[in-house]
């Protein structure tokens, strides 16, 4: 049986992969830590939890230590949006904790994910049907923090044998925690604002594409690629993965399908456009598809459906 600990269990993805974690391999087996604390929280009740700083790399070792730790799934960073108007910090925190979690997991033989994000591309990278190989030249900091980060994986998995395996994620979309800081955030947001007013003024200009996905497919893929046969695996880090590609308009027309006095105008925001931009329109998933079977499940009508449906209780 695995024995995992997950940095910034608290977060977006943190939050859901932790509880699905512990249905899978048991509530004794994943360790969640986060640099906060929060009451109430079924990460940090129901089941094993403790406070990391991961720039504290000696707590870290002595929590796989103890713990017996022997897979690493570091999602402690900071977003692109928040990355761009505090760019040292994301520098010091996405580098810093990355580094200190890979020696962690060299030093204890531990398997190892990281996550990546469109955000490794940049203004450069072709924009449509986005090649696994290609030009990686972001231009803001969160994409140079995450083609640094490919890199270094990459590198500790040559040089060391640490078995490092990433995605390059899209704008994940899910109800139960908020992103913070991110460039897709509008299309999260943009489902509470249509329960709530019917309406919503969104940040990112028409026209815009960006690829996407409902938080299952995302949590899916992340077990997938743990459990993937390496010998399959000729990338690792990281590898592209969508499950959709959408621009405002699109996903307000989604919604209109439930809520049909649902309206939306527009008050663009010049610096996440600006990241936006630089991003792909779509891109291409095929070597997911043939190194370990990726396969998301849901597309932008079915995912509208379940946010409304799920997010309607919440708000109740
Ligand atoms: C962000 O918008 O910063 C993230 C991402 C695509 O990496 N959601």
């Amino acid at each position: 049986m695995k024995k995992i600990l997950v940095t910034g269990s608290l977060g977006q993805i943190g939050s859901e992969l932790t509880l699905r974690l512990r249905e899978l391999y048991g509530e004794k087996n994943v360790l969640a830590t986060d640099i906060r604390h929060v009451d109430g929280n079924p990460v940090v009740e129901n089941g094993l939890f403790d406070t990391l700083d991961v720039l504290d790399g000696e707590k870290l070792q002595k929590l796989v230590n103890d713990y017996h730790i022997d897979t690493i799934i570091h999602l402690a960073a900071l977003l692109s949006a928040t990355a761009e108007k505090k760019p040292l910090l994301a520098w010091n925190l996405n580098m810093g904790g990355l580094v200190n979690a890979l020696e962690v997991a060299r030093n204890s033989n531990a398997q190892f994910f990281t996550p990546s994000s469109i955000g490794a591309f940049g203004l450069s990278t072709p924009k449509d049907n986005t090649p696994q190989d290609t030009i990686q030249r972001p231009n803001t900091m969160y994409g140079v923090t995450k083609v640094s980060a490919e890199l270094l994986c990459d590198y500790y998995f040559a040089k060391f044998g640490v078995d490092t395996r990433g995605v390059r994620f899209p704008g994940l979309i899910s109800y139960k925690t908020l992103p913070g800081g991110g460039t897709t955030d509008y299309a999260v947001d943009i489902y509470y604002e249509a329960l709530k007013n019917k309406k919503y003024t969104s940040y990112i200009a028409q026209g815009t594409y960006m690829d996407m996905m409902y938080i299952p497919d995302a949590i899916d893929s992340i077990i997938k690629l743990m459990e993937a046969d390496s010998l399959r695996l000729k990338h690792r880090n990281a590898f592209n993965i969508t499950a959709m590609s959408f621009e405002p308009e699109e996903i307000a027309a989604s919604i209109r399908k439930f809520i049909p006095e649902f309206t939306m105008d527009y008050q663009v925001d010049p610096v996440r456009q600006q990241i936006a931009d630089s991003w792909p329109n779509s891109i291409d998933a095929t070597a997911a598809k043939e190194e370990w079977d990726f396969n998301p499940r849901y597309d932008l009508d079915r995912m509208t459906k379940s946010m409304l449906e799920n997010l309607a209780e919440k708000l109740d």
